[in-house]
């Protein structure tokens, strides 16, 4: 657990592991799931089957970014068949950051409480969702974490792997905060913390942009807890995961720093 004072060296009262617990009833009901996607055509309707099964009454919101191979129109095939089930669609690719933005201020106008974030292609695991639910109730951010005891990774490669420890390892070191997961996109924020975020200064899209939220989020003083997770490789679909990406999240890293560093906050909270 990261990270604040009162919370510091603590667990979540939650249990870490993952898919055992139902989730609490009047929590889903404020909770708003929000999934970016992109040619997700060969995952979507098993895990909107699967997320519905382990939360049900909970709120899923996709934001598809156009794509080609009728995701989108999947899920608005769906749409008339539940009404907790609801549609955005952008025009073109704009990262998953533009998405979770577009999706937390759909959420916030309609008085959700709790935005989770997760990924269609099953990586994040649908039964973990209850014990996510269950941190934030103890946690400002709940992250689901793949690098504490009882978390892991199937399906990486040594050099994949490698390059997400050693991400985390450069944020929390250059920026920190106590996080173990910053990169993780299974989590949870609680209401007030996408309020007090200034969205629209949010620029970053993929990995940076999970490690940009964490940082906001610590820096104005909310609590983070991290639980353990287990992802998985996607076995349908291809991943986005590119270069640039990479790219974008270390420079983030680096630029962030020194503008603290130049506002004479260097690593300090707002
Ligand atoms: N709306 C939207 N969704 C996106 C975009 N890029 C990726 N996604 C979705 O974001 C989630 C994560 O994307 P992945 O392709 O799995 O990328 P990743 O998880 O970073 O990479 P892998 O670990 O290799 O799978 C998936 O649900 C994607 O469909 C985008 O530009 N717009
Ligand atoms: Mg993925």
């Amino acid at each position: 657990m990261t990270d604040r004072p009162s919370s510091a060296g603590q667990e979540p009262a939650a249990p870490g592991g993952e898919g055992r617990a139902p989730c609490d009833r009047a929590t889903c009901a404020r909770a708003l799931l929000v999934i970016p996607t992109y040619n997700e055509a060969e995952n979507i309707d098993a895990m909107l089957d699967a997320v519905a099964g382990s939360v049900p009454g909970a709120s899923v919101l996709v934001v598809d970014d156009g794509s080609p191979d009728g995701t989108a129109e999947m899920v608005e095939a769906r749409t008339s068949r539940s009404s907790t089930l609801h549609l955005l669609q952008g025009n073109g690719k704009q990262g998953l950051g533009r998405a979770y933005i577009t999706g937390f201020r759909w959420g916030l106008s309609r008085g959700f409480d709790y935005f989770v974030e997760m990924d269609a292609d099953f990586s994040h695991d649908p039964a973990a969702i209850p014990q996510l639910l269950a941190a934030a109730t103890h946690y400002d951010v709940a992250i689901g974490c793949r690098y504490i005891p009882g978390g892991g990774v199937e399906g990486w490669s040594k050099g994949r792997h490698l390059l997400s420890r050693a991400g985390n390892v450069y944020a929390r070191a250059a920026l920190g905060f106590g996080v173990r997961d910053s990169t993780s996109g299974f989590r949870c924020y609680r209401r007030p913390v996408l309020e007090a975020i200034s969205l629209d200064q949010v620029r970053s899209s993929g990995y940076a942009f999970q490690i940009d939220m964490t940082y906001r989020a610590w820096r104005l003083g909310f609590s983070i807890g991290e639980i353990p997770i287990t992802f998985r490789e996607r076995s349908l679909g291809e991943s986005k995961m590119s270069r640039a990406i990479v790219a974008e999240a270390l420079w983030g890293v680096g630029t962030w720093k020194l503008r603290d560093l130049a506002r004479g906050r260097p690593g300090s909270r707002l």
